[in-house]
């Protein structure tokens, strides 16, 4: 952080192919390994509108999504806050407010028209994983203090790393 790949805008697939799914498939294990709930491509360094997404709980059965082109058609006026971390800013976390509800299409794993209303982890995790295809990161939603104070934490975690 800051990290230019993150800043990159992703984009739109032509379509869901084969190559697409092995992607999605690639980017849902490395999303288990972390372990996180969603992963957008960008975050392995593939600036493509592609998003995976695992909401189950510990213990129950792995209920993997995948949004291919995904778009917000409408969001709720209510926003509620949520304390978000970020798999490309380790050990950080601060509260962000977003929209309650989101309405979005996009294309499934077999590139199919979904379209569906999000709303409570759900909602606030797509569209954590949407700014990142639009190169945004939850810290530019802090305050400046905020970010600022995250961003020299993160430097110093990874000096410390990298002398360690
Ligand atoms: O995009 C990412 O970095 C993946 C995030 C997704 C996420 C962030 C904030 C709120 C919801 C989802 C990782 O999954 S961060 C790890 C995590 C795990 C459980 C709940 C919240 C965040
Ligand atoms: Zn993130």
């Amino acid at each position: 952080m800051p990290n230019p790949i993150l800043k990159q805008v992703s984009k739109p697939v032509k379509e869901v192919t084969d190559e697409t799914r092995e992607l999605m498939d690639d980017m849902l294990q490395t999303m288990y390994a972390a372990p996180g709930i969603g992963l957008a491509a960008v975050q392995i360094g593939v600036p493509v509108n592609v998003i995976v997404m695992d909401l189950a709980k510990e213990g129950e059965k792995p209920a993997p999504k995948y949004f291919v082109n995904p778009e917000i058609l409408e969001l709720d006026e209510d926003f509620v806050p949520y304390d978000e971390g970020c798999l490309s800013v380790p050990d950080v976390f601060d509260t962000v407010d977003r929209p309650k509800r989101a309405k979005i299409t996009y294309l499934n794993y077999d590139g199919e028209r979904v379209t569906e209303w999000a709303e409570g982890l759900y909602a606030v995790c797509i569209q954590h994983e949407m700014d990142h295809l639009k190169g945004i990161v939850f810290l530019d939603h802090l305050s400046k203090l905020k970010r600022s104070r995250a961003i020299k934490k993160v430097q110093k975690a990874k000096k410390l790393k990298a002398a360690s």
